[in-house]
């Protein structure tokens, strides 16, 4: 069976990956993470769009394994912040990572803006590379608005404080099956599908 690596250290992050995969029926493709291979060096994420970082650390991952690789790379613009953290969703409070840091940070840069231009939007580029063969790049966007307090407890990042277009609840109160028909990830994701189908062959 086809070997698909995602290549993401976001444990979060792969299990969503995972799960869109299960759903989309991509059958004949086993799907491994970066615990199942040898580590290997990747470059720092440098690039100043989604698009370009996810691309970067799918070709490493890929050059690295031989296997196909998906990467993600994703975060929030917010509109009042012309649109960062964008690419420095996960280091935004300067600690990679630290989710908790991050959206304080993000709260008190809002602190004086009206509620009515809290509008926001997580963006998930998904970077698919083949050794030796195509590379593809899709991107996903889903829009919403952001609260003030936390609320929710699935999810993680950004999760408990966006409020999607349509929906009262955060994507954090959202069930995993709600937030990946919706979401920036799934978007991207199911636009790969025919390149992953052709992949299990
Ligand atoms: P990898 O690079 O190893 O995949 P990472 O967490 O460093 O993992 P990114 O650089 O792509 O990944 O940063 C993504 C950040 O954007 C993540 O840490 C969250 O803060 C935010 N983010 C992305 N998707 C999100 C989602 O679905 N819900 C909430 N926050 C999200």
């Amino acid at each position: 069976m086809t070997k698909l690596l995602l290549a993401t250290r976001n444990a979060k992050k792969l299990g969503e990956l995972r799960r869109i995969l299960v759903a989309e029926g991509i059958e004949g493709v086993e799907v491994v993470g970066l615990a199942d291979v040898p580590e290997f060096p990747e470059a720092p994420e440098t690039a100043p769009d989604f698009e370009g970082n996810a691309l970067a650390k799918a070709r490493d991952a890929a050059a690295a394994t031989g296997l196909p690789a998906i990467a993600d790379d994703s975060g929030i613009a917010v509109d009042a912040l012309n649109g960062m953290p964008g690419v420095l969703s996960a280091r935004w409070s300067g600690k990679h990572g630290d989710d908790e840091a991050n959206l304080d940070l993000v709260l008190a840069q809002l602190s004086d803006t009206p509620d009515e231009r809290m509008g926001a939007a997580f963006v998930c580029a998904a970077a698919l590379v083949v050794p030796g063969g195509d590379e593809t790049v899709v991107r996903g966007e889903w829009r919403g608005s952001l609260i003030r307090e936390r609320r929710g407890a699935n999810g993680f990042g950004y999760d408990p404080i966006f409020v999607p277009e349509g929906e009262t609840r955060t994507s954090a109160e959202l069930a995993p099956s709600e937030k990946d028909a919706a979401s920036h990830r799934g978007k991207a994701l199911r636009a790969l599908a025919g390149e992953l189908r052709k992949l299990a062959g």
